[in-house]
């Protein structure tokens, strides 16, 4: 065991009220916006297939030709309401909006700094009105701040000199007054989500790191941090050098998952995101961006996933630059949202089945009010149709499955027991997006004539 001062704090899952509500809103919208999405990609005429919220870097664009964007941001398609009827209407819980990107752009008026919001053509407060439309429909919010910063002249990658050191207290300084300025004009923000940690500057602050999660907990009583925010006294990130994790949920599964049979995860709270392109935060309007676009079928699988495991799933959204959704994101929401309007009781407060083992063609969710999975319900997320057309069901020990249902209309499923531990019944017909059953447990033994083969199923 290693003595730290800046390590992790206790480990028990956190049970207070705004933790819980984050837990069982396993769905939340990701939205990246900003100067970025002006250029869209492309700087000069040449389009750069890379995350377009890198532009100013990749196409290496100097401080001022960057700032000078702030000028375009006139908002003239900027309807947040829009965008927050469309998270509710895909069935997000909750939003997590970039307030500083890496570029250093602040999306509400900051009093330390100059690059913000209050100098575009309106001067308004962005992300106030975001927060305020999102909140309006009920969905929580979380605050995304990026502590990289390329436009901050005492942003400092490594700390080689004592001017580095210098300068980049002082920028520690500028980040920690925002990060208040954050908690005090917007204290109604249920957490934080810290990105732009992992260069050798930061890892070399973990004082820092371990501060700024105190003090926003401090004025904002229950908010909820990521664990992106954190390095320890040697420098670790996201679990201390004693591998304890750090902040309240861990935020490193980036445009990927743990292994649908990987249940170390469901350990401590995590959440992954992921992006609807192939690799692209911010809006990037461009062939390249649109031919990894993922379809709502995928992006449903990754969410059951993600549940299965304990997970919560934040799915980002790159608006325009002239502030409109991008049709293709607004088409897949809707989707989404029909799907999550019939099922969603499979995702929204469900975790892991304990005890279910990963079937293959699909994922295990449970209500996480229930007394584990030990009884109740079980759904069973189908992703994958097996070509047999026969779905096997290993039942846990002790328990047995007393009815099947189709969780969007209810109808019965007829199955057959094969033994005293595994049950088959068919596969639903491919509408090309998951099919979810809702499966009725109770402790074995009760009526052994339940685990008899049901007669009124033909084998398939
Ligand atoms: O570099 C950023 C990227 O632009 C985006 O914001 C993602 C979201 O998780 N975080 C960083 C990469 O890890």
């Amino acid at each position: 065991m290693i003595a730290l001062r800046y390590g992790a704090g206790p480990q028990e899952l956190r049970q207070d009220p705004a933790m819980r509500a984050f837990r069982a809103d396993r769905f939340g919208q990701f939205v990246h916006w900003g100067l970025y999405a002006l250029p869209a990609g492309t700087w000069h005429g040449r389009t750069i297939e890379f995350a377009a919220e890198f532009l100013m870097h990749s196409a290496k664009v100097s401080r001022e030709d960057w700032a000078a964007l702030a000028r375009d941001f006139t908002l003239d398609g900027f309807d947040p309401a829009a965008w927050a009827r469309t998270a509710k209407a895909m069935g997000a819980r909750y939003v997590t909006v970039t307030t500083k990107h890496h570029d250093g752009f602040c999306l509400w008026p900051s009093a330390h700094s100059d690059f913000t919001v209050a100098a575009t053509p309106s001067g308004r407060d962005v992300l106030g009105e975001i927060l305020a439309a999102y909140q309006a429909e009920g969905l929580a919010t979380h605050l995304y701040y990026s502590v990289l910063d390329w436009h901050h002249p005492d942003w400092r990658y490594r700390l080689d000199t004592d001017e580095d050191r210098a300068a980049f207290d002082r920028y520690l300084d500028f980040a920690a007054n925002q990060l208040v300025e954050l908690a005090e004009r917007y204290p109604q923000v249920r957490g934080f989500w810290f990105d732009g940690t992992w260069d050798e500057s930061v890892k070399a602050n973990g004082r820092w790191t371990h501060e700024i999660e105190r003090i926003l907990k401090e004025r904002i009583p229950g908010a909820i941090v990521n664990s992106r925010l954190r390095a320890d006294d040697l420098g670790a990130r996201h679990f201390d050098s004693n591998g304890d994790l750090m902040g309240d949920y861990e935020s490193g599964y980036e445009r990927r998952l743990p292994a649908p049979w990987d249940r170390s995860v469901t350990a401590h709270d995590w959440e992954a995101c992921a992006t609807i392109t192939q690799a692209t935060w911010g809006f990037h309007d461009s062939a390249w961006a649109d031919r990894g676009r993922k379809t709502p079928a995928q992006i449903i699988e990754q969410l059951a996933q993600t549940v299965s495991l304990g997970g919560n799933l934040l799915l980002n959204f790159g608006p325009r630059g002239d502030g409109s959704l991008v049709p293709a994101e607004v088409d897949l929401a809707r989707e989404v949202g029909a799907w999550m309007h019939a099922n969603g009781a499979a995702v929204h407060g469900s975790g892991p089945a304990e005890r279910w083992e990963y079937p293959g063609w699909g994922f295990y969710t449970a209500p996480l009010d229930a007394a584990g999975a030990e009884t109740g319900l079980v759904h069973a997320i189908v992703t994958r149709i097996p070509v047999s057309g026969i779905l096997t069901v290993e039942v846990p020990a002790g328990l047995e499955v007393r009815a099947i249902r189709a969780l969007a209309d209810g109808a019965n499923v007829p199955f057959t027991v094969l033994d005293g531990h595994s049950l088959r019944f068919p596969a639903p017909a491919s509408t090309g997006m998951p099919v979810v059953f809702a499966l009725e447990t109770g402790p074995a033994g009760e009526d052994p004539a339940l685990r008899e083969p049901n007669p009124d199923v033909a084998l398939v």
